[in-house]
């Protein structure tokens, strides 16, 4: 059902780390030519701290484990490669058709694979006016069910930040804060949300996943909240008014479901001129650093 390229099938042979990575975040949050550089310093970082990359996609209907630079290329080249959510990975299978995974169908993947730790930027979670639209991301069902650790920068900014810890918290996922207490928000170093715990070493989150696998029969995924440091955040005051506007435009055009997302980042990184996008890479960079890091302490 699953491909792997011969890097990443020999480093789980071997019981060597491994860190998934996601391809929504390449090919719809981001743009080219940056998207495809991006992807390869993203791997570079993991490749840099001793673990090996996993990028997860479909390539003509085959969910890949590892892609390569030409299938990323071409994921990247493709016009309206769709974004895949739990539920579209067997009709793009059906169809042969490629896709980009979210945070929610590479948890899948990777879970499928036996990879237990996932980089990635933002979660999805729920969408501001929730109540009237029903609008939750299919992450967090996901962070409930699949057992694998996603180290993020917190949720997404343009989310609705404390209805998504009361869904977290009714899932039973875990929320760790890595050296901090509050939990991040994406282009912020801090959302205003406080969080239960904070650990402060990769071999203390190995722990969490160890105990949290044994009491659950290895089912549920854990989220390790990983702030950018503040002098590296988006201006606050930037961040606010871009957001204020965002939301406002998404609203006017009618936007619902998939594209909100990619919209709205989208409109950050014009109105900001490019910070926003600086703040996202770096943001990515960081998480990817320390899921290394966490897939060596869990061997
Ligand atoms: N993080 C980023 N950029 C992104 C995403 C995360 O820095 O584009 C993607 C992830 O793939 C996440 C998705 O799963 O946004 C959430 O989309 P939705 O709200 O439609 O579930
Ligand atoms: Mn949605």
């Amino acid at each position: 059902m699953l491909t792997y390229s011969p890097e990443v099938k020999a480093a789980l042979d071997a019981h060597q780390p491994v860190v998934a990575l996601e391809t929504t975040l390449i090919v719809h949050g981001l743009t080219a030519p940056d998207n495809l550089r991006v992807a390869s310093e993203i791997e570079d970082v993991i490749r840099a701290e001793g673990a090996v990359p996993a990028t997860i996609g479909l390539v003509a209907g085959v969910p890949t484990i590892g892609l390569t630079a030409e299938q990323l290329g071409a994921l990247c080249a493709s016009p309206n490669v769709p974004k895949l959510s739990v539920r579209d990975v067997p009709i793009a299978m059906a169809l042969n058709s490629h896709g980009a995974t979210t945070v929610a169908s590479t948890m899948l993947l990777a879970a499928r694979a036996g990879i237990r730790v996932f980089a990635t930027g933002g979660l999805g979670g729920v969408h501001r006016e929730a109540s009237t639209t029903f609008d939750e991301s299919a992450d967090l069902m996901t962070l409930g069910r699949e057992p694998v650790a996603v180290v993020c920068a917190g949720c997404k900014s343009i989310l609705d930040i404390g209805a998504t810890l009361e869904r977290l918290e009714t899932l039973n996922v875990p929320v760790l804060g890595y050296r901090t207490r509050r939990f991040p928000g994406f282009y912020l170093n801090d959302s205003g949300f406080p969080l239960d715990w904070q650990v402060d070493t990769p071999e203390q989150i190995a722990a969490t996943m160890r105990h949290h696998w044994a009491l659950h029969d290895t089912r549920g995924g854990l989220v390790i909240a990983n702030p950018l440091p503040v002098e590296q955040q988006l201006d606050p005051a930037l961040h606010d008014r871009v957001l204020a506007e965002g939301l406002a435009e998404a609203t006017r055009r009618g936007l619902r479901g998939k594209p909100v997302s990619p919209f709205l980042l989208g409109h950050f990184h014009a109105a900001t001129h490019g910070e926003s996008l600086r703040v996202n890479i770096a943001l990515v960079l960081n998480n990817a650093r320390l899921a290394a890091r966490v897939a060596k302490a869990y061997l």
